[in-house]
């Protein structure tokens, strides 16, 4: 029996500063709708969805942009999309800034099923940007000051009749992201992301970042025999331009649906999660043909070291 999963990526456009939750809740409400009236059996939002993306600014007292973290899920002004979710049957995946009990501070994603309940929550491992404020920059991005690393790293989880998983937006340019997940079975990703198109460090990659974003999504679906459904908040938020270009990605590494605009826009595919054997049980059995004992220092070592020492 084929298993059959209808994904759907809710792309929005910018959320403003001045946007509340609740604007940004009524937007993914109906790309929500829209979803199951596609007959999807998940909808995946992007990363910090609930907010505009905050870490452009820095606010040297941390405490005072704790208004931009969720220190509940559900929330009251998100329990509408968990009353959604279980009253349309469709599952979801929500990016949001967590500040848990204990005051730590995570970008994080939460699955939920069918039903509205809590499947599981990812945080993010890579944390890109920069610790301190950068004045001569356009506009900032402070993620390291914002939010700590993941302790937890990858998990994939059984839900909607496959093995999912989750990374959020600069975890997918490492393919690190994906073997984990890979190296557990995992047959669908699903992956928020922000990204300016502006890379404040090397203008030269701005005009490549729509390449970037699909290179790496294709290569991770592919070398793992995964499905990757990237989903942007995209648009001029703030006044900084952020690449839209959601994508759904096959086992093989084909771009099977793609949105066209960087405003709010569903996309959605029928997913057979068998593709994904046809190349881990074959080109990529890892089993049979993975060399561990040649990649000791991809797990043991951070940085480069050359080996003549220089
Ligand atoms: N954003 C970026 C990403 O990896 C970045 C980091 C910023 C990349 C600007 C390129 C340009 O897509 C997040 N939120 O990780």
């Amino acid at each position: 029996m084929t298993r059959i999963v209808t994904v759907g990526a809710a792309q929005m456009g910018p959320v403003q500063r001045d946007h509340s939750r609740t604007d940004a809740v009524t937007r993914m409400l109906h790309l929500m709708r829209e979803a199951a009236s596609r007959r999807c059996d998940l909808v995946v939002f992007p990363e910090l969805a609930l907010t505009t993306f905050f870490p452009r600014w820095f606010v040297e007292d941390i405490r005072q942009a704790d208004h931009w973290y969720e220190v509940q899920m559900p929330s009251p002004e998100t329990a509408p999309l968990f009353d959604e979710s279980a009253r349309l049957g469709i599952g979801f995946c929500l990016g949001f800034a967590e500040l848990t009990p204990d005051g730590h501070r995570f970008n994080t994603q939460v699955l939920v099923d069918k039903t509205g309940r809590e499947i599981a929550r990812y945080r993010k491992v890579h944390i890109p940007g920069h610790e301190n404020h950068e004045p001569d920059r356009p506009f900032q991005h402070a993620e390291r000051h914002y939010f700590q690393p993941s302790m937890d790293g990858f998990g994939v989880w059984n839900a909607f009749g496959g093995r999912v998983g989750m990374m959020i937006c600069n975890d997918r340019r490492w393919p690190e992201s994906y073997r984990v997940m890979g190296l557990q079975g995992v047959e669908m990703i699903l992956c928020g992301y922000n990204t300016p198109i502006h890379y404040v460090p090397d203008p030269s990659q701005d005009i490549l970042q729509g390449f970037h974003n699909a290179l790496v999504m294709q290569s991770g679906a592919y070398q793992n025999g995964t499905w990757v459904v990237g989903v942007a908040k995209g648009g001029v938020e703030e006044g900084v331009d952020s690449l839209a270009q959601s994508m759904i990605v096959a086992p093989s590494g084909q771009i099977v649906a793609q949105a066209l605009t960087t405003d709010d826009e569903l996309i959605t595919a029928s997913c057979d999660l068998d593709w994904c054997g046809r190349y881990t049980g074959t080109l990529f059995d890892f089993d049979r043909y993975r060399r561990p004992e040649m990649y000791g220092i991809i797990a043991s070592q951070r940085g480069v070291t050359h080996p003549d020492g220089e």
